[in-house]
């Protein structure tokens, strides 16, 4: 029978042809494994108490639901000992996470939102890990915050898990986007999505309408023109399963700054930054309105972002309607 071509094979057969250090090849393994223990978890959500909140709040002040935690021990603790980083980042986390000294240390800084859209996971809408890494700039023993505080144009690796009908790992490493389906009877991810590119223009557009009144920018007059142009609404309020659909079928998603977060509600860093690579990669496009979402230069490690992301042509006709 033949298998299809796993992750693994795929990832030595890109070092093979690309001459590459086997850096990414030891990383996306274990973000690989990292995500088939949360799909296994975020599956059997609804049978064991892993639901409800932990009483805990997370760095903004929101509810942390137990699997938000878990996601982010297990990514800290599937990476932390691949001897290539140096520190890493996270929603989940206010500051900089330096790599133990008792493990070999590498030389990038991993960020990521471990599992966003969480407050979906006791209904059964999708959810995804984000991930994002970087060279580091420093050169001391540890982790600084320059190492992460770079434009996403510089991002080495980016990409999301999605946690659906199936658990796929999408990534990028700036040879084009490859997905990868789980086959959870033999917990191998295979190659299902090879070099995906996404569709200059889309019949699908994302946002959030309840908030039109309190946009900021002149959005409405952009989803009148969509509407118009007879495209329909898809919006799950669950990014990286808005983004995935966008990306195979064609789309866009806004989420512009409006009154209630005059920065945009998502995070540049670890949300916004890793999928406008990985659209980039796509031949799509990502925007804050005014600037290409891969030239901001961070302030923070939490910063927000206003985003519009998907279809090229999409995205730039957006972008005219942004005052
Ligand atoms: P709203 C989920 O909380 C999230 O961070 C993203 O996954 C999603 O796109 C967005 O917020 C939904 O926000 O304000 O529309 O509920």
């Amino acid at each position: 029978m033949e298998l299809g071509t796993t992750l693994t094979r795929f990832l030595i057969e890109q070092q093979r042809k690309s001459g590459a250090s086997g850096d990414f090849t030891g990383l996306l393994s274990e973000i690989a494994t990292a995500g088939k223990i949360i799909s296994r978890e975020v599956n059997k959500a609804g049978l064991i108490d892993l639901l409800g909140y932990k009483g805990k709040k997370n760095v903004h002040g929101e509810d942390v639901q137990k699997l938000d935690d878990f996601a982010n021990e297990v990514f800290i603790n599937t990476l932390s000992h691949t001897g290539h980083l140096i520190g890493m980042a996270s929603e989940e986390m206010e500051g900089i996470y330096q790599i133990p000294e008792n493990s070999q240390k590498g030389k990038y800084v991993f960020l990521m939102d471990p599992l966003d859209g969480s407050s979906n996971i006791d209904v059964n809408i999708s959810v995804g890990s984000i991930f994002s890494i970087y060279r580091r700039k420093s050169t001391g023993k540890q982790a600084t915050m320059e190492d992460f505080l770079q434009p996403g144009r510089n991002q080495v690796c980016a990409g999301y898990l999605i946690y659906g009908s199936s658990t796929m790992l999408v990534y990028t490493t700036g040879q084009g986007v490859h997905g990868f389906t789980l086959d959870p009877s033999i917990g191998v991810f295979l190659l299902s999505h090879e070099m995906i590119t996404t569709p200059s223009r889309g019949k699908i557009y994302s946002i959030n309408e309840a908030y039109d009144t309190i946009w900021t920018e002149n959005i409405g007059a952009y989803i009148d023109q969509a509407k118009k142009e007879k495209k329909t609404a898809r919006y799950l309020g669950s990014l990286v399963a808005d983004f995935h659909r966008n990306l195979l079928k064609g789309g866009i998603f806004l989420y512009p700054a409006d009154q209630k977060n005059p920065e945009g509600k998502l995070r540049l860093l670890y949300e916004a930054a890793p999928l406008a690579f990985v659209v980039e990669q796509a031949a799509g496009r990502a925007s804050t309105g005014h600037a290409p979402l891969l030239d901001i230069k961070p302030k923070e490690i939490h910063q927000r972002i206003p985003l519009i992301i998907g279809s090229a042509e999409d995205v730039t006709q957006a972008e005219k309607c942004c005052s």
